[in-house]
């Protein structure tokens, strides 16, 4: 023990402290930890994890976002990745990888059918798309199966009125069949449905129905904003139902981006737009890896909400 000591005090000097002392393995010499007091030195280790810290926005913008560990440790490898100085460019190089981008053509080959959970933002995308297609030169030729609900149709024909396009109602799988198979050869068409429960097994039923009844692309419509475990729960349930892309809405009032990026991971499904406004005239934006990269990482606090303008069109 007293060589131990001297070696302690040759090694830290005599205002070393001895943290713990014990013998050695089978009985064989002795081991001693020590430590020695040393504020600058503490000082400058919390200062470098500081400094790294501000040198890491990325894990700083995972945790902010909330995204689910599992995914957020992928989104962190495949940046990691990719060599670049500029952490908008790695994040966007992830998210490149790991998800898909597909924005809506301006004249969908299909009839696009929006469904989605209560209030997410199906009627006013809708009259969204319905007005795009106006502003192409082509026609509208917009259906809602939304019935029941008491005002739902007024809704919808509110913007439908001012298109001067007709609204069709289709309370069945065969009158959307039917409804479609009126749409004109230069009309878009677009069906609004009523909200549909995620985890309502009849309420996903009777939505099936309504896709399965013609050649249409069933686009799921995806509020920003919401839990991540959530999102990503409800996503999967859409995606059973065959649907492959969404469009999210409500970004102007969201700062928290978990919700979406798991919904894209856990239903498999590409990005097909953006609504950032609940005006119908505001319409639909895009995103894409960068795009999307700038607002996992554009400071939360300070920003401005986003708008059209701060998206690719
Ligand atoms: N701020 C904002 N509000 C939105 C957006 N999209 C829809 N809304 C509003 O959200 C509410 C629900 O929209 P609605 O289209 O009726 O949802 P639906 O139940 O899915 O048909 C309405 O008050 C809309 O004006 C958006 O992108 N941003
Ligand atoms: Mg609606």
């Amino acid at each position: 023990m007293d060589e131990a000591m001297a070696q302690v005090r040759q090694a830290l000097g005599d205002d070393a402290v001895i943290v713990s002392s014990y013998t050695g393995k089978r009985g064989r010499g002795v081991v001693v930890v020590a430590a020695k007091d040393d504020p600058r030195a503490a000082e400058e280790k919390l200062s470098a994890i500081a400094a790294s810290e501000a040198n890491d926005p990325l894990s700083a913008a995972l945790a902010f976002h909330g995204l689910p560990p599992a995914l957020a440790r992928r989104v962190r490898s495949a940046a990691d990745g990719i060599s670049s100085d500029d952490p908008v460019l790695s994040l966007a190089g992830a998210f490149d990888g790991m998800f898909a981008f597909e924005p809506l053509a301006m004249v969908p080959d299909k009839p696009i059918l929006l469904v989605g959970p209560p209030g997410a933002g199906k009627t006013v995308l809708a009259a969204k798309l319905a007005t795009r297609a106006i502003l192409a030169g082509m026609r509208a030729h917009v259906v809602t199966t939304d019935t029941v609900r008491a005002g739902a149709v007024a809704q919808l024909a509110a913007f439908t009125e001012i298109l001067k396009t007709k609204l069709e109602r289709a309370a069945t799988a065969d009158e959307l069949r039917a409804a479609l198979g009126r749409k004109a050869s230069n009309a878009v068409a677009l069906v609004d449905t009523p909200g549909t429960g995620p985890f309502t097994d009849n309420e996903l039923k009777d939505l099936k129905a309504f896709i399965d009844a013609a050649d249409v692309e069933a686009i799921l419509v995806q509020p920003a904003g919401a839990d991540a475990a959530e999102s990503g729960e409800a996503a999967a349930a859409f995606a059973a139902l065959g649907i492959k892309r969404m469009i999210v809405t409500k970004l102007d009032v969201s700062r928290r981006l978990g919700g979406i990026l798991a919904a894209a991971d856990q239903g498999g499904l590409s990005f097909a737009g953006v609504s950032v406004s609940p005006f119908v005239a505001q319409g639909v934006g895009t995103l894409n890896p960068v795009s999307l990269a700038r607002l996992v990482l554009r400071d939360p606090v300070g920003a401005a909400t986003i708008t059209q303008e701060g998206l690719p069109q």
